[in-house]
């Protein structure tokens, strides 16, 4: 038997965020939505618990408040050993547990404070009469508050129907700087109140329906990025995208509200490359280069055989070009030439299909890309007859004959096949790299 390697140390020191706040028993919310969150975003996770709730995605039956001591406890134990970078704060429950959190939290740097007080479902997460001690006691210890419109209108004690009503509010939540989240507002935009300034954020998409569990992954990811070190406003850039994504991720793991959903980093990175790569494309005059069946940028998440593309592919819009979000598993055909070409030539990663001509064909050799042809004749007729085995046998032949993955495969067309060309690289940034370059010499 072999003997076992010895561990490589780790070269980047991980840092710790400290989730204070309730249990929910369908992890769509909670102490359970944060630890998710920290794990997609490469931090590592604590979390002290101040209230067990017994809840599915339709409601909440039940609220168990931990006794003040018992949550003393947890806080004393972890920060005597674990030293949180950051501290986000969810459902506190009682003016008691918030006045224990307080006590034993005052002096940590990065406080994200989400004032929990009501639950998508209805239920109320804080007691009426623990608001003013939330305001006195834990407020001016928040580097950060997060409330939603609700929860704003609460702490102002104003109405909030408008940018300029958030932004009088903003100014009365006693806390260094303060986020007023839009999800509830006609423009969706979220304000925030720092160093005397405002900023607004706007959302990606609009998203209208209902979800449980995406102001816990919010205000978690704010906290891991503060504990990072990242700045705030970068911090919340970053939570946003994130947060967009778990939206779009999300789950209906019961017959009540969809639960956000995030990921591991390196899938969120990914789709996030795909997503740029395509919004640079779109600047460009790409669109002469977009077949009518549209056109996918798709990529490898390195280490596995998981490809991600453009759901729905890139395609001709009558203003340019249209394309939705990025996730794993929507592209068959390319996927497939993606995994072929990378198990000959491990720097290829990513690919891309466009538009054959001749035209197009000239400005590729003008940009000095190397090209190779799949002579589709010679394709055998069980490769023909069996369905995805085209692709991946014509990037085998062209290696077979090249001895190399070149910039470009391409195949003429035959009989019920359309003329094609992919374009191999490196990551989906180089790709765009190689469009431009061959775009810079259509005539
Ligand atoms: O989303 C706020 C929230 C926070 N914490 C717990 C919850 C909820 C919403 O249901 O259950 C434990």
């Amino acid at each position: 038997m072999k003997s076992p390697a010895a561990l490589p140390s780790r070269s980047h020191p991980v840092p710790t965020v400290l989730s204070i706040g309730g249990s929910d028993s369908c992890c769509g919310a909670g102490i359970q939505a944060d630890l998710k969150a920290f794990q997609s975003l490469g931090v590592y996770g604590a979390t002290v618990i101040t209230a067990i709730t017994a809840q599915n995605t339709q409601n909440i039956s039940g609220i168990f408040p931990i006794p003040k001591k018992i949550v003393s406890s947890q806080l004393g134990s972890v920060l005597s050993d674990l030293k949180p970078a950051s501290v986000k704060t969810g459902m506190l429950f009682s003016s008691e547990i918030i006045e224990t959190v307080s006590e034993k939290i005052s002096g940590i740097e990065n406080i994200v404070v989400d004032p929990v007080m009501v639950s998508e479902t209805g239920r109320r997460l804080l007691e009426e009469d623990a608001v003013g001690t939330l305001k006195r006691k834990l407020f001016p210890l928040a580097d950060l508050a997060t409330p939603n419109i609700h929860e704003a209108e609460v702490l102002s004690g104003m109405k909030i129907s408008s940018i300029s009503d958030a932004k009088k509010a903003a100014k009365k939540i006693p806390a260094k700087s303060v986020i007023i989240k839009g999800g509830h507002l006609p423009s969706k935009t979220d304000l925030l109140y720092h160093k005397k300034k405002f900023t607004i954020f706007k959302p990606s998409f609009m998203f209208d329906g209902r979800m449980h569990g995406r102001g816990c992954a919010f205000s978690s990811a704010v906290a891991a990025g503060l504990a990072k070190g990242l700045e705030l406003k970068t911090a919340i850039t970053i939570a946003k995208a994130f947060i967009d994504r778990s939206i779009l991720n999300r789950l209906s793991p019961g017959a009540g509200l969809p639960v956000a959903n995030s990921e591991t980093p390196a899938r969120f990175e990914l789709k996030n490359r795909i997503e740029s790569a395509a919004i640079e494309l779109s600047k460009t005059n790409f669109q002469n280069l977009l077949p009518e069946v549209g056109s996918n940028l798709v990529s490898l998440l390195p280490g596995s055989n998981e490809v991600a593309g453009i759901d729905g592919r890139i395609r001709k819009g009558k203003n340019g070009i249209l394309f939705s979000n990025a996730d794993f598993g929507v592209s068959t055909h390319m996927a497939s030439a993606l995994l072929c070409a990378h198990s000959l030539d491990p720097k290829i990663t990513s690919a891309l299909n466009f538009l054959f001509t001749p035209n197009i064909f000239a400005a590729c050799k003008k940009a000095g890309m190397r090209r190779a042809l799949a002579d589709r004749k010679t394709e055998p007729a069980k490769i023909t007859g069996t369905d995805g085995a085209s692709m991946p046998w014509a990037v085998r032949q062209v290696f077979n004959k090249e001895n190399k993955i070149p910039d470009i495969i391409y195949h003429t067309g035959s009989f019920g096949k359309e003329p094609l060309l992919l374009l191999f690289a490196s990551s989906p940034e180089a790709i765009v790299v190689k469009v431009k370059k061959i775009l810079g010499e259509l005539k």
